[in-house]
């Protein structure tokens, strides 16, 4: 069964912007600032490579209770015994997915309308991944933008937990958990950074504040 709040505080990793921290590196502080899952996504990397990042990946999230997914790659992801595989609505169907990961690898989905979420199977799918939420450089093949508002539109389309993604930021943490998602995933508001770690560790704060005192900040 997946537990939700995974999805609290997601990094979602790029390999170009982390080059100057480098990724490993940046994933580590990461973990030390308060992520509670991560994506290997790397678009240009072969089956191999991603196998060679992912076992480094494994070594850092060893003693912790964070789910390693690798996006879009079964293959690398059953190679490493990664805890999970997050695919787009153009890649394979999540019928097929599930039936190559079996039943207790994480499975999780794009989806950028209600239809898309409405289309999300329950028996099939763990979570959904809105986006984006706001253009962003760090992914250019979508549609529209879909704003705060669009998020409660999907999250009510829906029973599966979700997390929003698409140019997130610290100042974003009191809208999008009132959006009644479980989960913000960002990509640069941590790679890249210059102080990964405290990057995070404000993200993972400023998200506790939120949660405690439960209502949302401007
Ligand atoms: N999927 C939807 S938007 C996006 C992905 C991977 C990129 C988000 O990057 P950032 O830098 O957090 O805006
Ligand atoms: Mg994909």
């Amino acid at each position: 069964m997946f537990d939700a709040a995974k999805l609290k505080l997601y990094l979602v990793t790029d390999p170009y912007l982390c080059a100057t921290f480098g990724l490993l590196n940046t994933v580590n502080a990461a973990v030390k600032g308060g992520i509670t899952m991560v994506q290997l996504r790397d678009k240009e990397a072969s089956t191999k490579d991603r196998i060679g990042v992912g076992k480094e990946l494994q070594k850092i999230l060893k003693d912790t209770e964070i789910p390693l997914i690798v996006n879009d790659d079964v293959e690398a992801a059953l190679a490493i015994d990664a805890d999970g595989i997050h695919v787009g609505q153009n890649d394979k169907s999540t019928f097929e997915i599930r039936g190559k990961v079996g039943k207790d690898k994480i499975v999780g989905l794009s989806c950028e309308t209600i239809e898309d979420a409405k289309a999300a199977d329950p028996a099939l799918v763990d979570y959904i991944g809105i986006s984006p939420v706001f253009p962003t450089p760090t992914k250019s093949d979508f549609n529209a933008y879909i704003g705060l508002d669009g998020i409660s539109d999907i999250v009510n389309a829906t029973s599966l937990p979700s997390v929003a993604i698409g140019g997130l930021k610290r100042e974003h943490c009191g809208k999008i958990f009132s959006t009644g998602c479980q989960g913000m995933a960002v990509v640069s508001a941590i790679c890249g950074k210059d102080d990964p770690y405290m990057e995070t560790k404000l993200l993972h704060d400023e998200i506790r504040r939120v949660f405690e005192d439960n209502k949302p900040v401007n």
